[in-house]
């Protein structure tokens, strides 16, 4: 396995929005993340990847970019964000820009030219005459009509981020222009917003029925792809020391594989979203209930089908995924669950991801009524769902669930009024546990979800079977536990996780290995008490210390 940095190292996710208010106008902006430097640092992450911050409408808030090479207003200036690089550079850690380019905003002059069919960019976009079949990821149709051009436009997600076509030669070189742009300036990467979309069947056929993302058999994995990530690589980021990380969902490992094998010079890792199903059938909206054995499975088949080659991308949340407390874990045990979930998944091969608050253990906003949600899909979603008649009180019980805006609330600091995030009021309402839940309280108490991930990320850096070990499932038919081996020549990891909120019996011992990490202060012989995690260290050719 050859060594890099981005294998290395954790990554945080900072949505701005909700990171923290410097000027109190209650959003989140780039000199709130500035201030939280020493913060990242003392948690020991290396790397940040930053949601989107350049000029946007915010319909989609900060998805649908109308200048790539300017900073939202809202957030800050293009001086804010050189002195992040800079400031971030200075405390070893680097920084991942969001690249959002299978859509723009429609305030984009790309898309205003386009639609005025001037010169060059009549073509930047898809264009129909008649309305095709295909059906948008947040709920209703994929195809608008645009009254000025007197055609159809795509947009995959909201009427305003009409779809690029990466068919056309200039879009790629626009695309390409301003990765080299950001790259001079000095970040470390790009996460590649639904990369595994931007290649399109140009026919546009329209989509036998489905009922949801009809037509997607045109746009997804497209084999143009690899042809189009391929050129990126060749003309843009092969002339950095940078990583790139795809979002992809519906990929399987191989589609991984073609996507991220180092041979083919396409991108360095992918999320794949398969073990994002482990609560519901196929998309988020159809829920089910959690078992912990639909969790472990996708995730150990993505670490069996890649172990050795490939590279996996460790995530449980982001800023689209409730919180994983809700979903996997239960907040009856918080701490108990919050810190098996961190060993359950830091420990596994891949470069780990925490999105902000994840670390203290923060749990979905669930908001009674409909007006306190704020985000796009939310309200797509609410309409497309009574338009097909579920009651009002069914829509309400999913989004409280599944909502994004349940990972997006403003991050907890601490007990003051909104949770010291801002002493404005907030753009979307700080969740209800602030006094509880807080950066603070956390770091004060002994035992704390905050500590015990600090804990997991220097272990990572203490011991490189960690980082570079192959995986091994243990105990894979057992339907309550995570449980696995990592090892190299010279050092070997064993993981034990009750995934349950009950005691499960646990006969085996490893006598001769040090437990390095535990969320219990005392373990119970032959049982494991819920969400007990255990991990056991053992150096090949070496005495228990
Ligand atoms: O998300 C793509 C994506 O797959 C999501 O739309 C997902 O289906 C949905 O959020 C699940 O609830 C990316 C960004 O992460 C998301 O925030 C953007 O809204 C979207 O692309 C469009 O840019
Ligand atoms: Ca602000």
């Amino acid at each position: 396995m050859k060594k890099q940095w981005f294998k290395e190292e954790f990554v945080y996710q900072i949505y701005p929005r909700s990171f923290k208010d410097s000027n109190n106008d209650g959003i989140g902006d780039i000199p709130g993340i500035i201030e939280k430097i020493p913060y990242l640092k003392e948690l020991g992450v290396g790397i940040i990847w930053l949601s989107p911050v350049y000029k946007s409408p915010m319909e989609d808030f900060g998805y649908d970019i109308s200048d790539y090479r300017d900073i939202a207003p809202e957030f800050g200036t293009m001086d804010d964000i050189k002195r992040l690089i800079k400031e971030l550079h200075k405390a070893k850690i680097r920084l991942v820009m969001d690249l959002v380019v299978n859509h723009t905003s429609s305030a984009h002059e790309w898309f205003q030219k386009s639609v005025k069919k001037e010169g060059k960019y009549a073509d930047y976009y898809h264009w129909e005459d008649k309305k095709k079949k295909w059906g948008s990821f947040f709920g209703g149709d994929a195809w608008s009509y645009n009254e000025e051009r007197g055609q159809y436009y795509l947009h995959l997600f909201a009427k305003g981020q009409p779809d690029l076509n990466w068919d056309n030669p200039d879009v790629r070189e626009e695309v390409k222009d301003l990765m080299r742009f950001w790259l001079d300036l000095g970040v470390d990467g790009f996460r590649c917003d639904v990369i595994n979309l931007i290649a399109k069947n140009n026919q546009h056929p329209n989509g036998p029925w489905s009922p949801i993302l009809r037509g997607r058999k045109y746009y997804l994995n497209h084999p143009n792809l690899h042809k189009y990530l391929h050129e990126l690589h060749r003309d843009v980021l092969s002339k950095y020391d940078c990583f790139t990380v795809g979002e992809t969902a519906f990929v399987n490992p191989k589609v991984a594989d073609l996507l991220t094998n180092p041979l083919r010079q396409e991108l360095d890792m992918v999320f794949q979203f398969d073990h994002m199903g482990a609560d519901n059938y196929f998309i988020k909206w159809f829920m089910k209930k959690f078992k912990p054995m639909n969790l472990k499975k996708p995730l150990a088949k993505w670490q069996n089908q890649l172990n050795g080659k490939g590279w996996n991308s460790l995530y449980l949340e982001n800023h689209d995924q409730p919180r994983s407390i809700n979903r996997f874990g239960s907040l009856d045990y918080r701490y108990e669950s919050a810190t098996m979930l961190a060993v359950m998944l830091y420990f596994q091969q891949g470069t780990p991801y925490i999105y902000q608050g994840q670390e203290i253990g923060m749990t979905n906003a669930a908001f009674e009524t409909l007006d306190k949600y704020q985000d796009i899909e939310t309200h797509n979603i609410y309409r497309t769902g009574r338009k097909m008649g579920m009651s009002h009180k069914r829509m309400m019980n999913k989004i409280k669930m599944m909502s994004r805006d349940n990972a997006r609330t403003p991050m907890q600091w601490d007990d003051n009024a909104n949770a010291g995030f801002s002493t404005h009021d907030p753009w979307l309402s700080v969740n209800d546990n602030y006094k509880e839940i807080n950066v603070a309280a956390e770091a004060k108490k002994d035992q704390s979800v905050l500590h015990f991930f600090q804990r997991v990320i220097e272990l990572r850096k203490k011991y490189p079977v960690i980082v570079y070990g192959k995986y091994e499932d243990l105990d894979f038919y057992h339907k309550d536990l995570y449980s696995y081996r990592r090892f190299t020549k010279t050092e070997e990891i064993i993981v034990v996780c009750n995934g349950t909120s009950k005691e499960v019996v646990y006969e085996k011992n490893y006598p001769d290995y040090n437990m390095i990490l535990t969320n219990y202060r005392d373990q119970v012989d032959g049982l494991l008490q819920p969400y007990e995690a255990r991990v056991f260290h053992k150096s090949l050719g070496q005495k228990k210390k």
